[in-house]
């Protein structure tokens, strides 16, 4: 805790995403403060933080890690697990961005340390878990509203292939936010997972499976299919829908303005996922600053949830390199996740 009580957070990983978190720590979380980032490429550490309050600049995670209070996970997805275990090992609570590792295994060794250490301080930021809209689909299905949930129906369109558009890489790196708003919404595992993908465009590597399509059975008797793409050409949007027994209920991104021309009308998307989720992960990274602060678990994703993505995310390339269901069998829930 910094001398004026609050956290003292350090970010690994300055790229677009982990700018955007300590952006938004410097500017809105009041019980924290951006005390320390490091990323490989120094300069751009120092440089973001001269325009960021004069943060102190890392030259290794560690060094980081121990000089600070919480630590704030941005590299790339690689290096997740070390990072986190380096975490667990040195007692620092840590918020990590999706995914949480790069296989199952590496997933379990970060579930069986937090474990070992008999304490929560695991976040995994699937972010969808704070999306107002995603949050009022949660509690209209929950309170009753459309009768029992049957089916999880997701689209997560990303305008154009952020990083790659090998099918693996993006069940890997991408649908696991899919994969957990299935299980969120539905309140539901995933049993077993098809998958079947395509090349959306000829000049695509021929190996791209840059267009998903999973179909997962969940557990209850529940159904769950979600279209994944890196290039829908035209913007980037995600959305979920419950269908239940007696009715539907579906996210409603804002509509911020109607644009009316050239005899049509329509309403602007975004380029990519930052303003979309602005408020999502805002209210995650403040949950995340209280219950550091308070000691209590994350309300969000835990390291078991990121496990759990990570298991259905290769079960699924299993799936599309074999063209055939797989099932998901990722053990006994610990304690420590009940
Ligand atoms: C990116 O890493 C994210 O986490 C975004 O939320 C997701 O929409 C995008 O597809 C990923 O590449």
């Amino acid at each position: 805790m910094g001398g004026n009580g609050r956290i003292r957070v350090g970010v690994i990983g300055i790229g677009s995403m982990g700018a955007q978190h300590a952006a938004n720590l410097c500017r809105f979380a009041a019980g924290a403060e951006l005390a320390a980032v490091q990323d490989l490429d120094r300069d751009r550490a120092a440089r973001f933080a001269a325009a960021w309050g004069g943060p102190r600049v890392c030259a290794t995670p560690d060094e980081l890690i121990q000089g600070v209070d919480a630590v704030l996970v941005a590299a790339p997805d690689a290096r997740h697990a070390e990072l986190v275990l380096a975490c667990i090992e040195a007692g620092r609570p840590v918020l990590c961005e999706k995914p949480l590792a790069a296989a199952p295994a590496e997933a379990l060794r970060v579930v069986r340390a937090e474990c070992a250490a008999g304490r929560r301080s695991v976040a995994v930021g699937f972010h969808r878990r704070f999306d107002p809209y995603h949050l009022a689909v949660k509690a209209l299905a929950d309170a009753g509203g459309i009768g029992r949930p049957l089916l999880w129906k997701g689209v997560h369109r990303n305008a154009q292939a952020p990083y790659h558009t090998s099918g693996p890489f993006i069940l890997m790196n991408t649908a696991g936010h899919d994969i957990d708003s299935a299980r969120w919404l539905l309140g539901a595992e995933v049993l077993e997972v098809s998958a079947l993908g395509l090349r959306s465009r000829p000049e695509l590597p021929e190996t791209s499976r840059d267009l998903l399509v999973l179909q997962m059975a969940m557990s209850g008797d529940r159904l769950a299919t979600a279209e994944i793409t890196v290039n829908a050409g035209y913007g980037y949007e995600v959305s979920a829908e419950l269908v239940g027994q007696s009715g539907t209920v579906t996210t409603a991104q804002p509509d911020r303005v109607c644009l009316r021309a050239q005899s049509s009308r329509g309403v602007p998307v975004g380029s990519d996922w930052t303003a979309p989720f602005q408020e999502a992960y805002l209210a995650e990274l403040l949950d995340w600053v209280d219950a550091v602060a308070a000691g209590r678990p994350f309300a969000g994703a835990s390291a078991w949830d990121g496990y759990l993505a990570m298991t259905v995310s290769a079960a699924a390339a299993e799936a599309l390199a074999s063209n055939r269901p797989v099932r998901v069998e990722p053990g006994p829930r610990p304690e420590l996740y009940a």
